[in-house]
């Protein structure tokens, strides 16, 4: 729960490309929270953890968490917040909090935090990561104290389970370079999508992108600084296709692709075109070196019939890829089945 659309949209899209079996539920205020925690509770539904943001428009987190403990005092609930200190910090965990997660750390580190709370532990910032003007070794014995005590008592109902799978899921679904999902997650996010693409008569989207003479980077600048460049396609094809793409991942080398759900074919090529050019005007910095690089895109969108394939979707996204290199690089070339 927070009220910053891109920060939010941006975890629930981290937490659901590293955990297939995870459902995120998203609000935007203190009163969407509290419906959606009653709603999933009276479906019977489980919730492994709440994650909410301190500051808030219609109520102040810590009485947004104290309401929602009084539906299931037993669920773990971490604070996000902007702010880093001491005193916040204790008095999010004295009101029940099971973590206190500070907001400009690494989404590697997020996601480390969020797997301790999920494992029964309680999550304090690195100290380091604490602005702690006030605070004296007397402080640090108290709050060192408050957390293990916490923490003990957290053991006792350890979601050991979900830790491991969530575990093994980050592992064997995240690309290690660049930290976006790998091919084997969106290969079967494909699968999903498809699926539902075809139930529903609703439009799916594959668009492959290609680095364009990614080699020439490798020998001109080292493989070193080929690889912060993958990062930064990465990263930039993450960003700038944010609002529209349901996944996006490394398919493998130079490799990139992007899948589509349910948006008109005009916002996909919209979407796509902002991260070309985008990519295109891009200086990365490797060493006070500039290092420049496009890509070539292929796309392929289509509502499934009843007789259509998912392989032949991406044989075509394929062959539009091939296009668009024949064309002369740094283009998109998109088709649209009927
Ligand atoms: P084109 O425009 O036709 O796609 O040309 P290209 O040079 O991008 O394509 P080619 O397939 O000839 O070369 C791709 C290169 O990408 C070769 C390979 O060494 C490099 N590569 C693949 N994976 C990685 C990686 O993880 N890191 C680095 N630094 N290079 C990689
Ligand atoms: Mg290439
Ligand atoms: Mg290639």
């Amino acid at each position: 729960m927070d009220d910053h659309t891109l920060f939010r949209e941006g975890l629930s899209l981290v937490l659901q490309g590293v955990a297939d079996n995870c459902t995120v539920h998203q609000a935007e205020n203190g009163e969407g929270a509290l419906n959606i925690v009653e709603q999933l509770i009276a479906q019977g539904i489980d919730i492994d953890i709440v994650l909410l943001d301190y500051n808030l428009p219609d109520i102040d987190g810590i009485k947004l968490m104290s309401a929602i403990k009084k539906i299931d005092s037993s669920l773990p609930i971490a604070i996000l917040s902007g702010e880093n200190d001491n005193a916040l910090f204790l008095h999010c965990i004295e009101s029940g909090a099971s973590g206190f997660i500070t907001k400009n750390i690494s989404t590697e580190s997020m996601l480390a935090a969020i797997l301790k709370i999920l494992s029964g532990e309680i999550f304090k910032p690195d100290s380091s990561l604490i602005n702690d003007g006030e605070s004296d070794n007397n402080t640090n014995k108290i709050l060192d104290f408050k957390v293990n005590q916490k923490t003990e008592q957290m053991r006792l109902n350890m979601q050991n389970l979900l830790k491991t799978n969530l575990e093994l899921n980050v592992k064997s679904s995240i690309d290690a370079l660049t930290g976006i999902p790998n091919r084997r997650n969106v290969d079967e996010f494909i699968d999903d999508i498809w699926l539902s693409s075809k139930n529903n008569q609703t439009l799916i989207g594959i668009a492959i992108i290609d680095a364009d003479f990614f080699k020439k980077v490798n020998d001109k600048f080292g493989h070193e600084a080929g690889d912060v460049t993958l990062i930064e396609i990465a990263r930039l094809l993450a960003l700038s296709t944010q609002n529209i793409a349901s996944r996006v991942g490394r398919y493998g080398g130079e490799e990139f692709v992007a899948i589509f759900h349910d948006k008109p074919k005009q916002q996909i090529l919209d979407g796509l075109e902002k991260f070309r050019s985008e990519l295109e005007s891009l200086d990365i910095l490797y060493n006070e070196l500039i290092i420049k690089i496009t890509v070539s895109i292929g796309l392929a969108v289509m509502v499934p019939t009843e007789d259509s394939q998912i392989r032949n979707l991406v044989r075509l996204a394929d062959k539009n890829l091939y296009k668009a290199k024949e064309n002369g690089r740094n283009n998109i070339v998109g088709d649209y089945f009927e």
